[in-house]
């Protein structure tokens, strides 16, 4: 079964491998172990879209992994969240707010690094355009984004 979006999480970001940034070009902002165990089990891994706030910033769009990055075969289950906004310095320590809004894809294996580039900045388009519409940006203005915790 399907779980009902949206979904709110909230945590610290933690280091990863730091492989986004200098393998991909596409930096994304790690949750711990915690913050993924956490997660209701119906969550199906795969890409999301949705709505993303570090600290007190504005709410950004982002698109989120969530899984074990069959590219790399990772061990540990992740969820990691690219914002779609140029931020000065890095975020490690912050909190970090996201709303999951919608399912794009499930996680796939590629057959080089320049593919899955391209599946993540085709990603980042069809969610930038989602975003956009009105049911959407109602979650932009979610209570959630408002409250301390
Ligand atoms: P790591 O493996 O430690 O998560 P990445 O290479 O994936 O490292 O880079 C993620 C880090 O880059 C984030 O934790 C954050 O500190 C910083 N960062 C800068 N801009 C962004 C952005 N637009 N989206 C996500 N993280 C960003
Ligand atoms: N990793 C994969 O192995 N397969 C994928 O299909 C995949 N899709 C992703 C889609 C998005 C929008 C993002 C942000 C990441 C995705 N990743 C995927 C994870 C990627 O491998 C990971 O972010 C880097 O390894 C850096 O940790
Ligand atoms: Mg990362």
């Amino acid at each position: 079964m399907i779980h009902k979006l949206p979904i709110y999480v909230s945590g610290e970001i933690v280091r990863g491998f730091g492989r986004g940034s200098k393998e991909l070009g596409i930096p994304t902002a790690n949750f711990s172990l915690d913050v993924v165990k956490s997660l209701p089990e119906s969550l199906q891994t795969g890409v999301y879209y949705g709505w993303a706030k570090v600290n007190d910033s504005e709410v950004y769009k982002m698109v989120l992994s969530v899984g074990w990055n069959p590219f790399y075969n990772n061990k540990e289950k992740s969820l990691e969240t690219h914002i779609m906004h140029k931020f000065d310095c890095d975020l490690y320590g912050r909190t970090l707010k996201i709303c999951i809004v919608g399912y794009l894809r499930p996680e796939q294996n590629f057959k080089s690094l320049d593919d899955l580039i391209k599946a993540i900045k085709s990603d980042i388009e069809k969610a930038t355009t989602l975003l956009d519409t009105a049911e959407n940006q109602k979650l932009q203005h979610a209570p959630f984004f408002s409250t301390k915790h």
